[in-house]
Order: structure tokens, then C-alpha cells, then sequence
């Protein structure tokens, strides 16, 4: 079954980082069980989940996608972008070691956040953002391609991070809401999705996919594509520009 990291909220969470977004309050309680209803949709399903130890000082710290990205049987321990969020690396770091994969990382002065490394297929798309600078792609461009992947950039201005604008389908179909994606071009293969939140999806299995409850009419078009549909209700981490995605990290299976 497949492996899952995750870390869950911060009592701080409603202090995290905001770049496209006006501040909204944050219920931290409701963000607890949101977080709960997410990681039940993973165990229902039998996904073994690994939770890392609690960074209660980090506001963003339950964003786990942004501080290690796996390729196959190696972890890129990541060097946020945003100095604040520097401090969750360690505690990740750790929970990668103990899950037992190969580790490399971004040093200085390279940044990469995970949300903006997009795999599909053979291929990495990486976002250069506010979070993530050409010195960092370059390590991860060395790193990679040595193993087989092929990394391409892609300009990111509109949203925070690559993996707020697009997603992939579990066929490859790159997704995205038009009005945030900078150039859907740049993709083989590109659907626009009618809402801002329907943009974001992980895939749980060849025909499943999860994703937000605000986007209901994004879900209905997957399922008209014949996809099964699992949503959850996560407006909490989305007032913190968090997505589906940043909430977890999937290890090798
Ligand atoms: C931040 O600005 O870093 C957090 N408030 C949100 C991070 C969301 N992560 C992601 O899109 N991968």
C-alpha cells in the first residue's frame, strides 16, 4: 500500500504565510478536523500514513508537501523560499530518514519548495516562483537527471507556487484554472477546469482522484471523464493559499 507523510496543524496556523491572499481568520480548531477528514480519506483506503513530529512553532509547518519532494527511491530535502518556513525542515528531514530512502538536498543559496515540482510521467515540471530560484532548479536539475527525469521550468507569477495553478490527472492531463495559469502552452497536454480550487488534485489510484469540496462543478466533469471523485472540505489551509496537495507528501509504495 502506498506510504503518506504528514504533520498536522499548528496551533499557529492562522499566522502562516500569505503572498497572493488577503489575511481572512482562521478557524484552528475547524482546520484540525479538516486535517483529520483529509488523512481518513487516505486510511480509509488502506495508505499507510506517517506522521512527522508536530512543528508547533511553524505556522506553515502542516504544508509538508513544500519540504521534501521523492523521486522514486530519492528524497530531495527542499530549501524553502520564504525564510520563515526554514525551521519545519528538520523535523522532515528526520521522518524521511526513518521511512528509510535515499536522501539529497537544495543548499545554498538555492530555494525550492516542493509545490512547485510537478511530476508527470518521465517528466518534472518545476515552477520558477517568489519560493523557488533558478539556483535551486539547477541542483535539481543536476540531481535528476542523471536518474533518468527530465526537468523543465516553467514561469510562475500569477499563484504561489506551480502546483497552486496545475495539476496532473492520473492519465497525465496537465489541469489547471485558466485565469491563474501563466502559459497552459507549456503543457503537452492541458485542460482548464472551471474553478480556482478545482485545479489542485491528488491522485489515489488509476481511476481515483481527491480533491477539494469547492469545486463541485470541476468534480463532475472528472467524473464525466469516468474518474471516481474523493472531496474534502479543506477551507482553512485554502485561506492560507494551501491546497490538497501541500498537505502531504506520498513516500515510494
Ligand atoms: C505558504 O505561503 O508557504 C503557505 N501559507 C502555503 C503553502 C502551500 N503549499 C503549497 O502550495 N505547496
Amino acid at each position: 500500500m502506498p506510504r503518506l507523510l504528514v504533520r498536522r496543524p499548528s496551533p499557529l496556523l492562522a499566522e502562516g504565510e500569505l503572498t497572493h491572499l488577503d489575511r481572512v481568520p482562521v478557524d484552528a480548531d475547524l482546520a484540525v478536523e479538516q486535517w483529520r477528514g483529509y488523512v481518513d480519506a487516505f486510511r480509509s483506503r488502506g495508505w499507510d500514513v506517517i506522521e512527522i513530529e508536530p512543528a508547533d512553532a511553524h505556522p506553515d509547518g502542516v504544508f509538508v508537501e513544500d519540504a521534501v519532494v521523492i523521486f522514486g527511491d530519492l528524497a530531495v530535502l527542499c530549501r524553502a523560499g520564504a525564510e520563515s518556513r526554514r525551521g519545519e525542515a528538520e523535523t522532515v528531514r528526520v521522518g524521511v530518514v526513518a521511512s528509510g530512502i535515499d536522501t539529497a538536498e537544495i543548499a545554498e543559496p538555492g530555494t525550492l519548495d516542493g509545490g512547485d515540482v510537478l511530476k508527470v510521467g518521465d517528466t518534472v515540471y518545476v515552477g520558477a516562483s517568489s519560493r523557488t530560484n533558478a539556483e535551486g532548479i539547477a541542483q535539481l536539475r543536476t540531481l535528476l537527471e542523471t536518474r533518468g527525469w527530465v526537468v523543465r521550468e516553467i514561469p510562475v507569477g500569477k499563484v504561489l507556487h506551480l502546483k497552486s495553478g496545475v495539476t496532473a490527472l492520473p492519465d497525465g492531463t496537465v489541469i489547471g484554472f485558466e485565469p491563474l495559469v501563466d502559459d497552459p502552452g507549456l503543457f503537452p497536454r492541458f485542460a482548464g477546469v472551471p474553478e480556482e480550487h478545482g485545479t489542485a488534485v491528488v491522485v489515489l489510484d488509476d481511476s481515483t482522484v481527491l480533491m477539494s469540496a469547492d469545486a463541485p462543478e470541476t468534480a463532475a466533469s472528472h467524473r464525466a471523464r469516468g474518474l471516481e471523485v474523493v472531496t474534502v472540505d479543506i477551507s482553512e489551509f485554502e485561506k492560507l493559499e494551501g491546497c490538497v496537495t501541500c498537505l502531504s507528501v506520498r513516500v515510494r509504495d
